[in-house]
């Protein structure tokens, strides 16, 4: 009884400071619902600017999420899901014990990251800018980026479930919301049907359809179009 008190006592001691619209955000919040890990939410908006100063505080950089633990303050969502694994594991587990399925894990994780994640971001960051502060070779960067990325994806995901280790990890909290937003920003052409089906098997996974379906009031804010169909 002491100890179930104890358990629950540790667990909410976390606050994940995060926008439900964010695709970084939504990469914690896939690791945090597949666990049922409770948590309590630091929703970052304009009508609660104490929240938006204690964020500000904690992380001058201005990216979220970031998670607080009693005292400590995890930044990036790569570290958030790392440190959930290690110190409130549920489950499911994100980084296998396996050396090398965990190399693999957390290679994947850098893959959808710096490839499909971050031409994403340069296209919607982009697009929100003053049309004479526009970058068009960048832009035409991320494209070629994205289209490079596409193609090994597809040809990575031919056999494959799950992005590495034959188990969800890590590695898919960070490939859904950058193929998510990655298929709006880009479209992934029809012949990359492996990619596709495993973009579909990640918006089927309940952990991120329900991050999914949170974020939906927000489609208006994404400035090159939310499709409906998803
Ligand atoms: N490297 C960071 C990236 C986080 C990130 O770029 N978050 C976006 C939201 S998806 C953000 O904070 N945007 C606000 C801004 O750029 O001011 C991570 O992995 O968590």
């Amino acid at each position: 009884m002491h100890q179930e008190r104890l358990t629950k006592e540790t667990a909410l001691s976390l606050q994940l400071f995060f926008h439900p619209f964010s695709s970084y955000s939504q990469k914690a919040l896939i690791a945090l619902y597949e666990n049922a890990t409770p948590f309590a939410p630091r929703k970052l908006s304009p009508d609660e600017p104490a929240t938006g100063a204690e964020f500000a505080a904690r992380w001058p950089i201005g990216r979220f999420p970031i998670l607080v633990d009693g005292d400590q303050t995890i930044l990036e969502a790569t570290a958030v899901i790392e440190y959930l694994d290690a110190l409130h594991p549920g489950a499911v587990r994100f980084v296998p014990q396996d050396a090398r399925a965990a190399v693999d894990v957390r290679m994947m994780d850098r893959v959808f990251d710096n490839y499909v994640h971050a031409p994403v971001q340069k296209l919607v960051f982009d697009a929100l800018r003053a049309p004479e502060a526009r970058d068009a070779q960048g832009v035409a960067e991320a494209r070629a980026m994205l289209d490079k990325a596409y193609a090994w994806l597809d040809e990575r995901m031919r056999l494959r479930e799950w992005a590495a280790a034959g188990t969800f990890s890590l590695a898919d909290c960070a490939a859904a919301p950058a193929l998510f937003y990655a298929d709006w920003s880009h479209r992934i052409d029809a012949r990359f049907t492996h990619l596709l089906a495993y973009r579909a098997r990640l918006l089927a996974r309940p952990s991120f359809a329900r991050a999914v379906d949170e974020a939906r009031p927000f489609r208006s804010y994404f400035p090159l179009g939310a499709p409906d169909r998803d």
